[in-house]
């Protein structure tokens, strides 16, 4: 562990964990936290022995979003606030880094996820949730609009219904729902989440990392493409995977009958 106190970073078995650490506050983000979420992810793309990112939260919260303490405050002293620029400058970039790293992100959800916070547990590629952990909106509470990849993903997730209810009404959604709607992978209990997380964290970095990258390419871009354009991207990336050494070991393993020895290369 490094001593940073806003983000806890550990890398084992190939694994980069991510804990955001500010449990008085549920995790909220301030911008010190985002820009170390989004170094560290930038870190976890550079550095080969990191071939997957688990990311949780500390305490009782996984994220309850932006800190709304440091908004009064910022209110209070009459600082001129563009949301815009904010968001610009703070959670796209973290929102990107997500999406554009080339290995696979679990979300451990150990407890609240809301406003950017839901944002961040959306951006995951996989999410385990403790039971008793909450996913809301969170921001028509506050008079806002969705943010952070939430008016994104949400609808992508849970279909434009559910999604515009969760909008429209901040109702706390439970993990078991959330698990029924595809919001989230599974639920687990909260005793055993994080080492549920982190078993299915190391499965995926022991696995081929740039087929792994290059799927999680495809899938990004199904999202917004045609048939015709997914099947041209399919064999494109394809050509880029078979020429990995991961994708000869995986054959010969086949044939020999043994379990791949995927080097992640
Ligand atoms: C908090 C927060 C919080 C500070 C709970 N901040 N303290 C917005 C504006 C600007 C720039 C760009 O981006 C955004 C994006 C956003 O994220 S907007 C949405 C901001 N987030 C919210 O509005 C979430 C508000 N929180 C909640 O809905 C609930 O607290 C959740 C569902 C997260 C958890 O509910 P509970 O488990 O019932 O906990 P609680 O409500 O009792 O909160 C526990 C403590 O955490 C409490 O403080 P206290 O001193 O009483 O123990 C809360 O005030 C504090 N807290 N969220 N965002």
């Amino acid at each position: 562990m490094n001593d940073d106190p806003i983000l806890l970073t550990e890398v084992q078995a190939g694994v980069q964990t991510l804990t955001l650490n500010r449990p008085d506050r549920l995790n909220a983000l301030n911008d010190a936290l985002a820009e170390a979420l989004t170094q560290a992810l930038k870190q976890a793309a550079r550095d080969d022995s990191i071939r997957a990112v688990l990311l949780t939260g500390a305490g009782r919260g996984f994220c309850a979003g932006q800190d709304l303490v440091d908004v009064l405050a910022g209110q209070q002293a009459g600082e001129p606030l563009s949301l815009r620029d904010h968001l610009n400058s703070s959670y796209h970039p973290l929102i990107r880094a997500m999406r554009q790293l080339e290995k696979p992100i679990v979300g451990a959800i150990n407890g609240a996820a809301a406003g950017a916070g839901l944002g961040l547990a959306l951006a995951c590629d996989l999410r385990l949730a403790a039971a008793g952990a909450k996913f809301r909106t969170a921001f028509v509470g506050i008079g806002l609009a969705p943010d952070s990849g939430v008016s994104y993903f949400l609808p992508r997730l849970v279909g434009p219904a559910r999604a515009a209810m969760m909008a429209f009404t901040n109702e706390v959604v439970t993990a078991e729902t959330a698990e029924q709607w595809g919001l989230i992978n599974r639920v687990c209990p909260p005793d055993t989440l994080q080492n549920e997380a982190r078993a299915l964290a190391e499965q995926l970095a022991a696995g081929p990392t740039r087929a792994i990258g290059i799927t999680k390419r495809e899938l990004n871009r199904a999202l917004v493409s045609d048939l015709d354009s997914a099947l041209d991207y399919e064999a494109r990336l394809q050509d880029v995977a078979a020429r990995t050494p991961d994708f000869a070991e995986g054959v010969a393993a086949f044939l020999e009958k043994r379990t791949p020895n995927f080097s992640g290369q």
